[in-house]
């Protein structure tokens, strides 16, 4: 008898979905999943599969001819507009990039996640799953090569071309994942779509706005199309589109050419229905749609998207310059759309100037403006730039195609990442270009001059840690290579300790000149033979690998401001953080090490060894729980573990003392960076494996890895 108990024989939920995670009883430990994301057992391709190596071989001339055929193969389940998908793929590309923050570099068109939630419920995705399903026949048939990262951002890129803009360039190279990121903070709201109060300490102050949000709801990629909390008034809504704009690194200027390009083609779609769930929600004889729309009639001028209706000029199809024409042509009135949305409509609008309905030429409608349009014109600034571009059409179409790139490429790295036909020659500011590296020098030569030169092995450590640490997988930006930590503005920053930087740079400049090496390559070779040294005072004998030709970027190379978001405000794995933040220390560390792309194991066994390097902040000596400062042991791991302390806390700003249990004297102090790695029951579990007897070896090694790792994490230009 299987159901002996007289329960259910099947267990209801939980542990299938995502309502109650086992650990969900807790919710405020920490978690450590944001750091196991798309690994190995998410990913189907083979285990020896190359997405570089495919890419290459990628025939890229019958993809883009396949995206081009596409835009006017119209499909019955989902017409488009005008007979060209044109708008359509345009926004899809855009809310895939549009998520981007230059905060901490996440979000971005470089990974597919459009696919997944929650992006592909947003609502202001809507119809995006339609767009990525009109695309499916091209991904199938070109395969692994070609990520779904690639071909929307592709999609909209060729819709452009198509409708006689001369873009920019492109590239290939992103690679999908293949499940939710976890790692994004999208903003704690109560639910989606909240108003903007819940994001902001003060709405009539955009730039209050919680970072690195960027975004003024839940659920959207910028901007409420209706204005602030869904009240018109473009002088507002100005604000706030500088904001998010600004938060993903585009000036007024590329702002504004975005905002009129982008609605230079395509139209908003509204009816007032009963719209279905989100794709996430529906139900499964959906598949995988969401948004059921029951008054769509199978024509493309039923369809619903936004709720506001209407295009922003008279060929929607076409790259022109209506936008502008209709913008400062026309006085405009607020009106609602037949969704009872919010939108803006010409006064008095010439019969040849109106626009014909998306699936019957013979109807005409009026063209719109959202509000967001609407602060093209009414906000002085981009009032001034709009009115430039409306008189020289090639200076629009030259800045929009060029931040249309920037949008689109923003968090692919380095050039090097960028392949096919299209790339385009320039170096880009915005590419934070490193010029190539000097490989042919006698690396061991400058090995000995550094370990003569009088520096202390720690100054080595800490300085070549901090010029590395400033790497983001997220948009694969920072890192050692171009030793920008020589230039403003990081040499200033007050984590990098700026006078210990200068007295270290100052020695191993000349070191790095005389050998023709980069000082780029001699900062980390340093790291290394201070490392060797705290290796040997602990008995093993370790070569730290190095791999030679990182450049030194110049000044002109560098754009100071879109630099300043790489400070590190914390680091957990050198025990400091700028000031005391609402977030916990340990927290900080954890998103640190997301971004530097470290495992849990990783990140543990860095930080213990960190630790009794002595490599904290300001010598620090909090968590250094050792007598011999200096080796790499595990000291850090063993003492943690041991049951010969207590720990207390001394006030409530997160600072303890590890007290002898026989004599209560003081042993050790720490910050909670140190100590969850013993509270925490997934930390500790790691921190027991180093602790053990058998393991001193396994944590050099495991030590000498990780570092390593961190240290070439940039280095896409060696594989
Ligand atoms: Fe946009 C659409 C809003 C920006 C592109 N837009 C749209 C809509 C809306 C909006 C509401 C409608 C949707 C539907 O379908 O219904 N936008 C908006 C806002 C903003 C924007 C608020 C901020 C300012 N856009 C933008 C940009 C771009 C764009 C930047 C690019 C570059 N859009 C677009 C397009 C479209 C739209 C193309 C159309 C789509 C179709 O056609 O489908």
């Amino acid at each position: 008898n299987v159901n002996a108990t007289g329960g259910c024989p099947v267990m209801h939920g939980s542990n299938t979905t995502v309502e109650r995670p086992v650990t969900s009883w807790w919710p405020k430990s920490l978690n450590l999943d944001i750091l196991h994301q798309h690994g190995a057992r998410t990913n189907p391709m083979d285990v020896d599969y190359n997405h570089r190596d495919a890419v290459k071989a990628l025939d890229y001339e019958a993809v883009k001819a396949d995206v081009q055929a596409l835009m006017t193969d119209s499909q019955d389940w989902w017409p488009a507009d005008w007979g060209h998908y044109g708008g359509l793929f345009i926004r899809l590309a855009w809310h895939a990039a549009g998520s981007y923050r230059l905060g901490d570099g996440r979000g971005g068109a470089g990974t597919g996640n459009l696919r997944f939630a929650p992006l592909n419920s947003w609502p202001d995705n809507a119809s995006l799953d339609k767009a990525r399903r009109l695309l499916w026949p091209i991904k199938k048939k070109h395969g692994n090569a070609l990520s779904w990262a690639d071909l929307i951002v592709l999609s909209g890129t060729i819709a452009y071309d198509s409708m006689g803009l001369n873009t920019f360039g492109f590239g290939f190279g992103r690679e999908d994942i293949w499940g939710p990121e976890i790692d994004i903070n999208w903003g704690n709201d109560s639910v989606l779509l909240a108003p903007t109060d819940e994001r902001v300490t003060n709405i009539e102050d955009a730039n209050s706005m919680y970072n690195p949000l960027a975004a003024s709801h839940m659920g959207l990629i910028y901007v409420n199309p209706e204005g602030v909390n869904g009240n018109p008034n473009p002088a507002s809504t100005a604000k706030y589109v500088r904001m998010t704009f600004l938060r993903m690194a585009m000036n007024d200027e590329e702002t504004a050419a975005l905002t009129v390009g982008g609605h230079t083609v395509g139209k908003c779609h509204g009816m007032e229905a009963n719209i279905g769930p989100a794709p996430e929600e529906a139900s499964m004889s959906e598949a995988g749609f969401g948004w059921n729309n029951p008054n769509f009639n199978g024509k493309a001028n039923t369809a619903h998207t936004s709720g506001l209706e209407g295009a922003w000029t008279t060929n929607p199809t076409q790259w022109d310059n209506g936008y502008l024409d209709l913008l400062f042509g026309y006085e405009w009135e607020l009106k609602k759309s037949r969704a009872g949305a919010w939108q803006w409509e010409p006064v008095n609008i010439a019969e040849e100037h109106k626009v014909p309905d998306a699936s019957d030429p013979s109807i005409k409608h009026n063209p719109i403006m959202t509000d967001a349009d609407m602060a093209m014109k009414v906000d002085p600034i981009y009032r001034e730039i709009c009115e430039r571009f409306h008189k020289d059409p090639t200076y629009l179409a030259d800045t929009f195609s060029r931040a249309w790139f920037k949008l689109t490429h923003r968090d692919m790295g380095p050039k090097v990442n960028y392949y096919g036909p299209d790339v385009p020659p320039e170096d880009l500011i915005w590419q934070d270009p490193v010029p190539a590296g000097n490989a042919d020098y006698d690396a061991a030569a400058v090995k000995d001059k550094i370990a003569n030169s009088g520096l202390t092995a720690i100054e080595m450590v800490n300085t070549a840690w901090d010029s590395a640490r400033t790497f983001r997988s997220s948009d694969k930006r920072g890192g050692a290579n171009g030793a920008r930590i020589r230039l403003s503005p990081q040499k200033n920053w007050e984590g990098n300790e700026p006078i210990r930087l200068e007295k270290v740079l100052g020695i191993l400049a000349p070191i790095a000149l005389d050998a023709g090496a980069s000082l780029a390559d001699v900062i980390v070779l340093a790291g290394n033979v201070g490392l060797e040294q705290a290796i040997k005072a602990g008995g093993h004998i370790v070569e730290v690998p190095f791999e030679k030709g990182r450049g030194d970027a110049t000044e002109e190379q560098t754009d100071g401001d879109s630099f300043s978001d790489l400070e590190p405000l914390a680091d957990g794995f050198r025990n400091w953080q700028k000031e005391i933040y609402a977030v916990r220390p340990e927290e900080l560390m954890l998103d640190r090490a997301q971004l530097l792309g470290l495992t849990a194991a990783e990140m543990v066994v860095l930080v213990g060894g960190m630790r009794v390097l002595g490599a904290n902040y300001g010598e620090s000596k909090h968590g250094v729980f050792t007598d011999r400062e200096g080796t790499l042991s595990t000291d850090f791991f063993v003492n943690l573990t041991s049951m010969a302390y207590s720990w207390h806390p001394v006030d409530n700003d997160g600072f303890y003392e590890l007290c002898d249990r026989k004599t209560g004297a003081v042993k050790w102090t720490a910050t909670s960076a140190d100590l969850v790695f013993g509270s925490n029951s997934i930390l500790r579990a790691y921190v027991e494996v180093y602790a053990q007897d058998d393991n001193a070896e396994k944590f050099v090694r495991d030590f000498v890895a990780a570092w390593t790792k961190v240290m070439i994490a940039d280095r896409y230009d060696l594989v």
